[in-house]
C-alpha cells in the first residue's frame, strides 16, 4: 500500500488532519487500533475553543455541532460558597466556548472522511513504524488476520499519549518533560435536567468540583478524588452527597440528581514531549502533550497542532519546500507551553492540595479573590481558556 501521509490514530488530531489535507487535495491513509463503534462512544473532552468552533464550521463539520452543541458565554468560579461569574463574552470582545462533546466531533469527522472516500482502517494490529529518518517511511500492521506494509512521505503519529510513534524519537534527541498532580476526577455522566446555564468550576475543603453538561437531558460532572481511589467505593448516593456539598451555595441552590449512567476515574498529569518530530515523523496531539482537564485544552490543543501541520504539508506538495514542516515543533511548543501554563494554574488554583499547610490554602484562597475581583486578571483568565490565537505564534514565524 502506498499512501503521501500515513495517519497513526483515529482520534480528534488525525481526523482532522486527514480532513484539512483532504480539502488540501493531499491523500491519507489512517490506522486506528480500535473499532468504530469504540472511538464513537468513549467519553472524553466537553469543551471547544472559539478556534475550534471556527476550524469545525471553515472545514465544513460543524454543521451538527451549531444545531446542538450549547454556546456558553462565560463560568462561573466557586470558592467560599459564593459564586463569581466570568463573563468571558464580554472580556474577550465577542468570543464564546461551545460544549459539545468530543465523540460527537468524532461522529462528524468519521462521517465526512468516509463520504468523501477517505481510508480509515479499523482495528488495526502491531502497528510499527520502520525508516522514519529515511525519505520514504513505512507503517506495518495487522488487518483482517493478514501483514501489511503502507509507504509514505511523511508518518503523522496521532496515537494518543499511548501510542507506540513518540517512541520512534531516538532517547538521544527526546526529552520529555511532566508532573504528575495528587488528584484523580471521578467523571459522572447522569440523567438530570441541567444544572445551571454555565460550568461551574468550585474550589471546596472537601476538594474540587466541576459542574458540566452533554445535553439537556445528560450531565457531565467531576470530583477530585484520589487518583489510586478504586471506583467501586463510590457508590452512586456518595457520589451526589460529596458532590453536593461541594456546589452549593451560601444563598441555598442544590444540584439536581438522577440515576448515574457511567463512573470512572482518571489521574492527571502535565507531559511534553520535545521536539514533536523527528525525519519524517511529526507527533500530534495527546501523543506529544498532555494537559490537566481543568483548563480544557486537550482537544483544543490537538486541533491547532495539526493546523500547523497541514500548513507545512501543504506547502511541501506546493512547492517542495520542508521550511515550515521543519519548524513545526518550534511554532507547535510555543503554543503547547502557554497551554501548560494555563492548564497548571488552574488546577493548582482550584484543586485542594491536602499537602498544603494552612498558610498556602489561604494563599490559593486570595489567589481565587483577586483573580475574581481584578478585570486585568479576569481578562487573562477569559483569552487563555476561550483559547489564545494561533496568529501569534504565526506573526512570528513564516507561517502563511
Ligand atoms: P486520542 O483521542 O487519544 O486519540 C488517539 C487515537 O489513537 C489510537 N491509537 C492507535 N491506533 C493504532 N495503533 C496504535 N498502536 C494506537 N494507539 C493508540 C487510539 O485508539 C485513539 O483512537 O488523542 P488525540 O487525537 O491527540 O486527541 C486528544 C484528546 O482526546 C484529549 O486531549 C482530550 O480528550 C482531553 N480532554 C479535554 N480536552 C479539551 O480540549 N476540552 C475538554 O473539555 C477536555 N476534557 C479531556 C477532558 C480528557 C479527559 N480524560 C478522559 C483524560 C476531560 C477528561 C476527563
Ligand atoms: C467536560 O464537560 O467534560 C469538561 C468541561 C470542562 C473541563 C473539562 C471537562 O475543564
Amino acid at each position: 500500500m502506498q499512501t503521501k501521509v500515513g495517519i497513526i490514530g483515529a482520534g480528534p488530531a488525525g481526523l482532522m488532519l486527514s480532513h484539512l489535507l483532504h480539502l488540501a487535495g493531499i491523500e491519507t491513509v489512517i490506522l486506528e487500533k480500535r473499532s468504530r463503534e469504540d472511538i464513537e462512544g468513549t467519553i472524553r473532552a466537553g469543551v471547544l475553543e472559539q478556534g475550534t468552533v471556527d476550524l469545525l464550521n471553515a472545514s465544513g463539520v460543524g454543521e451538527r455541532m451549531m444545531r446542538e452543541g450549547l454556546t456558553h458565554h462565560g463560568i462561573e468560579l466557586q470558592f467560599n460558597g459564593v459564586r463569581h461569574r466570568v463573563n468571558m463574552h464580554e472580556l474577550t470582545e465577542g468570543k464564546s466556548i461551545m460544549v459539545y462533546p468530543q465523540h460527537e466531533v468524532i461522529k462528524d469527522l468519521v462521517a465526512a472522511r468516509l463520504k468523501a472516500g477517505g481510508e480509515i482502517l479499523f482495528n488495526v494490529d502491531n502497528v510499527s513504524l520502520h525508516d522514519v529518518d529515511k525519505q520514504s517511511p513505512k507503517i506495518r500492521f495487522q488487518y483482517d488476520d493478514s501483514d501489511h506494509e503502507l509507504s509514505c512521505d511523511f508518518i503523522m503519529g496521532c496515537d494518543g499519549f499511548h501510542g507506540p510513534s513518540r517512541k520512534e524519537i531516538p532517547d538521544s534527541i527526546r526529552k520529555e518533560k511532566q508532573q504528575i498532580y495528587p488528584f484523580g476526577w471521578l467523571g459522572i455522566l447522569a440523567e438530570t435536567p441541567i444544572a445551571n446555564p454555565e460550568l461551574i468550576y468550585s474550589n471546596h475543603d472537601r476538594g474540587f468540583a466541576l459542574i458540566s453538561t452533554r445535553t439537556p437531558e445528560i450531565q457531565r460532572h467531576y470530583i477530585q478524588v484520589n487518583p489510586n481511589d478504586d471506583i467501586n467505593n463510590w457508590s452512586d448516593d456518595r457520589i451526589w452527597t460529596d458532590l453536593k456539598a461541594r456546589v452549593e451555595t451560601s444563598d441555598g441552590w442544590t444540584l439536581p440528581d438522577g440515576p448515574i449512567l457511567q463512573k470512572n476515574i482518571v489521574s492527571m498529569r502535565s507531559f511534553v514531549c520535545e521536539p514533536m518530530q523527528y525525519g519524517r515523523l511529526f507527533l500530534a496531539g495527546d501523543a506529544a502533550h498532555i494537559v490537566p482537564p481543568t483548563g480544557a485544552k486537550g482537544l483544543n490543543l490537538a486541533m491547532t497542532d495539526v493546523q500547523v501541520l497541514q500548513r507545512g504539508i501543504e506547502r511541501f506538495y506546493q512547492t517542495g519546500s520542508k521550511d515550515l514542516l521543519d519548524r513545526y515543533s518550534e511554532i507547535a511548543l510555543r503554543r503547547v507551553w502557554k497551554a501548560q501554563r494555563f492548564s497548571n494554574f488552574m488546577t493548582t488554583m482550584l484543586h485542594r492540595n491536602f499537602n498544603h499547610s494552612p498558610f498556602e490554602r489561604s494563599i490559593q484562597l486570595s489567589e481565587l479573590d483577586y483573580v475574581t475581583s481584578s478585570r486585568a486578571a479576569l481578562t487573562s483568565l477569559s483569552e487563555n481558556y476561550i483559547g489564545l490565537p494561533l496568529e501569534w505564534e504565526a506573526e512570528r514565524t513564516v507561517f502563511s
